[in-house]
Order: structure tokens, then C-alpha cells, then sequence
């Protein structure tokens, strides 16, 4: 009895240095010391024996099972630090790693340049006027002399909303809204999005103008071709050549386009400029008596002058930028050339 304690207590000892892990140790400790386990068992032999053998073969009984379950305790705490010890090497943030520094967001070269182009009105005294998108036919085309059966009233070119209501193709209609409430002097811009039923590399079927509108007693084309100048002078360069074309508008007499000497080629004729040295930035003209009386001005008393500029075409210049979709990809690579 006391031998076969003793073999067991050998044996055990020697299959616990091969135990691999706490599940298996938990396992080998039910099966050894368990209710129904080895040391049971051969205490259930303990029947068998004299009254006088009992008390030592129990007092050995005992030591083993005190051996065996320090020795299972140590084996456990072991692979209790060992485990803890992995995972803490699995869950390990290295804090010295510098962080993510935040991502730096820039302004939208078009936001850039309308910026710049309402400063230099507004430092020659113009207010900035908006007005709504969606708009009445009267404001978009009425108003401003284009009859209904001139070409710019297409269904091709405009968006229809419903019976004469459509999305505005320029801001003009912001600026006759301001000549019904205000009289003269009047020098206002209207910079904003405008709609046409367009798209290829130079057109997106929504873009952003500018307007402006100068009206007062005396006011002539002279007015016109100094502030005119004077911008495209202060957004291209002071060194920027400058001519005026005659043109046609329904709603300015006369009217007129303003060049700018080519900014890439410097005049000496490329691909942007088609050979010509000259590209064209702007509209404008007096504001024909037609449009004053509508708004109920005295076109004896008042003159103005009026223009119209893309802003796309004018950031497209004065970049380089030869697709106007770039704009609004919002390709992080394209944007981050204007941060
Ligand atoms: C262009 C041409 C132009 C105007 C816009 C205007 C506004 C009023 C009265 C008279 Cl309220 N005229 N605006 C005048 C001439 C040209 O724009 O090519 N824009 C991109």
C-alpha cells in the first residue's frame, strides 16, 4: 500500500513536467486528487488493511497529496505568469511610435480664386449681393432683354423646374433683384453657382460666375475699362497686357470681351491661346436702356456698366489646368498643389 502511494506519487510527479498548459493541468489534477481520482481510488483499498496500518498509511496518503498538490500549485502559478506574460507581449503598444499628426485641409483653388476676385472688387467699392439659384424665368431672361425666342432660352442650355421656373445660367437675375429694391449709385457683384445643360473638358453642367454692376449719373466706358483693367492687372499680374473686343450681349449696348495677353505662352501663340496670344476672360458692356426699364431706372438720368466672369476658366488660366473636372474629383493629388 505504502509502495504503490509511493509509485504513484513518482509517476505523477513525472507526467506533471510533461503537462503543457493550464487546461491540461486542470485536467491532470481531477484525474490525480479528484472525488473520483487516482489517490481515491487507492485510499478505497484502505478497508483491507489492520487498524494498526491505518494511521500510517494515511499520515503517507496525506504527504502525497500535499506533495502533489504544492507541486501542481507551482506547475499552475508557472503557467499562470507564463500565459500573462504572452499575451501581454501580444498586446505590447509601443508608446514611443510618434502619432498620426491630423491631416492638414486646404481651400479649394475655385474658393481661392473667387476669394481674390471678390477682394479686388470690393477694394474698389463694390458690395457682394446673393440671390437664389433656383429662379423665375422673368429674373433669368425677361428682365434682361433675351426674348423668348432668342437662343440662349433653349431647352438645350437650361434646366427647367417647372412653368417658368429653372435654374438660374447666370447671376444676372441677383443683380436686377438689387435694382428693384435700390436705387443708384449701385456697385455690386454677385459671385455663385449657376446651371447649363453642358459637359465636356471646359464645361460642367453646374460652374461658378461672377457678375458685376456699376449704375450711377455718370458712368461711361471709360469706368468700365479701368476697373476692368485694374482686375485683371491685380489676379494675373501687373505686367498683364489687356485689350476689348466688340461683342454682342442682349442685355448690354455696346458690348464687349476682354483679353488678356496669354499667360502661358506670353503671347507668342500656343496650344492654349489657338495661336492667337489672347485669351479671353470676361463679358461686359453699358447696360442697355432696355434692362433700366424694367427696373423702373430713368435711362435718361442713369448709366451703368455690366460684366460676366467664369470663375473656373479664369482658375484654369491662371493654374494651367487644362480639364475643368478636375475641380470637382476632389483627387487629393490635384488638391494639395494649391495648399
Ligand atoms: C459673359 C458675359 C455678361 C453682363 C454679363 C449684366 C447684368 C445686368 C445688366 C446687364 Cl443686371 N448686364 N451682365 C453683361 C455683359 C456680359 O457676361 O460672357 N459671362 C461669362
Amino acid at each position: 500500500m505504502k509502495k504503490l502511494l509511493e509509485d504513484m506519487k513518482e509517476r505523477a510527479l513525472k507526467e506533471l513536467d510533461a503537462v503543457k498548459g493550464t487546461q491540461e493541468l486542470r485536467n491532470f489534477r481531477v484525474k490525480l486528487l479528484g472525488r473520483k481520482g487516482e489517490l481515491k481510488a487507492i485510499l478505497t483499498g484502505m478497508g483491507r488493511l489492520s487498524p494498526e496500518e491505518r494511521p500510517l498509511v494515511g499520515q503517507i496518503a496525506n504527504q502525497v497529496k500535499v506533495i502533489l498538490e504544492k507541486a501542481i500549485d507551482e506547475r499552475e502559478e508557472f503557467f499562470r505568469q507564463k500565459e500573462e506574460e504572452e499575451r501581454l507581449a501580444l498586446e505590447r503598444v509601443d508608446i514611443t511610435l510618434p502619432g498620426r499628426g491630423p491631416e492638414l485641409g486646404g481651400v479649394h483653388p475655385l474658393t481661392r480664386v473667387l476669394r481674390e476676385i471678390e477682394e479686388v472688387f470690393i477694394s474698389m467699392g463694390f458690395q457682394v449681393a446673393q440671390g437664389p439659384e433656383i429662379e423665375m424665368d422673368y429674373y433669368n431672361f425677361e428682365a434682361l432683354n433675351i426674348p423668348s425666342h432668342h437662343p440662349a432660352r433653349d431647352m438645350q442650355d437650361t434646366f427647367y423646374v417647372s412653368g417658368g421656373i429653372l435654374l438660374r445660367t447666370h447671376t444676372s437675375p441677383v443683380q436686377i433683384r438689387v435694382m428693384e429694391k435700390v436705387r443708384p449709385p449701385i456697385r455690386v457683384i454677385s459671385p455663385g453657382k449657376v446651371y447649363r445643360r453642358d459637359a465636356d473638358v471646359s464645361h460642367t453642367p453646374m460652374f461658378h460666375q461672377v457678375e458685376g454692376l456699376l449704375v450711377d449719373e455718370i458712368t461711361t466706358f471709360g469706368d468700365l475699362k479701368g476697373v476692368l483693367e485694374e482686375f485683371a492687372l491685380r489676379v494675373f499680374g501687373p505686367r498683364t497686357l489687356v485689350r476689348f473686343r466688340p461683342s454682342y450681349f442682349p442685355f448690354t449696348e455696346p458690348s464687349a470681351e476682354m483679353d488678356i495677353g496669354c499667360v502661358i505662352c506670353g503671347g507668342k501663340g500656343c496650344r492654349v491661346c489657338k495661336g492667337s496670344g489672347w485669351l479671353e476672360i470676361l463679358g461686359c458692356g453699358m447696360v442697355d436702356p432696355a434692362v433700366f426699364s424694367f427696373v423702373d431706372y430713368d435711362s435718361q438720368r442713369y448709366r451703368g456698366f455690366a460684366f460676366g466672369l467664369g470663375v473656373e476658366r479664369i482658375t484654369m488660366l491662371k493654374y494651367g489646368i487644362d480639364d475643368i473636372r478636375l475641380f470637382y474629383e476632389n483627387d487629393l493629388r490635384f488638391l494639395r498643389q494649391f495648399m
